[in-house]
């Protein structure tokens, strides 16, 4: 049977729509309106549209919001001071250095400089412990997003097989870290499986998912053959691989969507499944933070 496509661009269009009713409240009561800063080093095309993304999706909620960008080229030491100046503004509550960065800037520094009140991508490892020990402030965005389209679309996670293909920081570590919390809308059974897992060993445990999240960052590389009947796939990968004739990019998931949406039970799409998503969530850490700051 072929399997249900959950939109991810569907369901962050409700949650903004709930956010923009707290951030109109927010503006009311108090007079504060939620600051988002995004800071970009450099002009890769995938990041320069996703920043877009998020400053447009920022202005649609009334954030006060700036688009910072940085030439490829500066210096560690001016990124911190950047940063420090952000640390300081009041107007601000949020602030995201969009990765990956150039090579020659050292990304921990980076995310250590960030005021952990006001890191809305959770990634200072003040943030990364708490998510950690179930006490998260700020869960990161695109885990979050995932979390949040599962529990929206009515998936058991409590005692579920969960397959986590990918161990980055951004998804695979948090996104395991969340769904093996006791709490409601995790509370699985966790597996992650990367780069260092012999391949038929890869296969087997993907086999065994009831929910299967794939941040591998290789184009269709999950197969049908790889997932079990009626499971939940999440494919987070957003893969550019090509470019059709008016110059947009093609995109492809890391699930090899056709054959996988005839024997998965639900699925999600790329484009418009987990990235709408991540955008959606970094600006609600932005109306958290700027509550927190309003001491509301
Ligand atoms: N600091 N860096 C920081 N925070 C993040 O949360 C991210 N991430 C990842 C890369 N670097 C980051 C993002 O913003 C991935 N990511 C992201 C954000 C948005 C989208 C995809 C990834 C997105 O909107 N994807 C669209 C397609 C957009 C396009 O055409 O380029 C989609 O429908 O999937």
């Amino acid at each position: 049977m072929a399997a249900k496509i959950i939109s991810g661009a569907e369901v962050a269009k409700q949650i903004r729509e709930e956010l923009k009713r707290e951030v109109d409240q927010l503006k009311a009561k108090t007079g504060i309106v939620p600051g988002l800063v995004t800071i970009l080093v450099g002009e890769n095309p995938a990041s320069v549209s996703y920043v877009t993304g998020k400053q447009k999706t920022a202005k649609e909620l009334g954030f006060y919001s700036i688009q910072d960008n940085q030439p490829a080229d500066i210096s560690e030491a001016a990124l911190l001071a950047l940063i420090d100046q952000y640390n300081k503004d009041a107007k601000i509550h949020g602030i995201l250095v969009q990765l990956p960065l150039p090579k020659h800037v050292n990304e921990t520094n980076v995310l250590y400089a960030i005021d952990p009140k006001k890191d809305v991508d959770g990634f200072h490892p003040v943030n990364v412990g708490k998510l950690m020990i179930g006490e998260a402030d700020y869960l990161p965005c695109t885990p979050a997003g995932i979390q949040e389209l599962l529990v929206r679309s009515g998936v058991k996670t409590k005692g579920a097989e969960l397959v986590v293909v990918g161990r980055s920081n951004i998804v695979g570590k948090p996104i395991a870290n969340i769904m093996l919390q006791k709490k409601d809308g995790a509370n699985s059974t966790v597996t992650i499986v990367h780069t260092g897992t012999p391949p038929e060993k890869m296969i087997e445990h993907c086999r065994r998912a009831d929910i299967l999240i794939v941040a591998a960052g290789v184009p269709k590389y999950v197969k049908a053959d790889w997932v079990k009947e009626g499971a939940a796939v999440i494919d987070v990968g957003v893969n550019r691989i090509g470019m059709s004739e008016s110059g947009k990019a093609i995109l492809a998931g890391d699930v090899d969507f056709e054959p996988v949406k005839e024997k998965a039970g639900l699925i999600t799409p790329v484009p418009g499944g987990v990235g709408p998503m991540t955008i959606t969530m970094l600006m609600k850490n932005t109306v958290k933070a700027a509550k927190v700051a309003a001491g509301v």
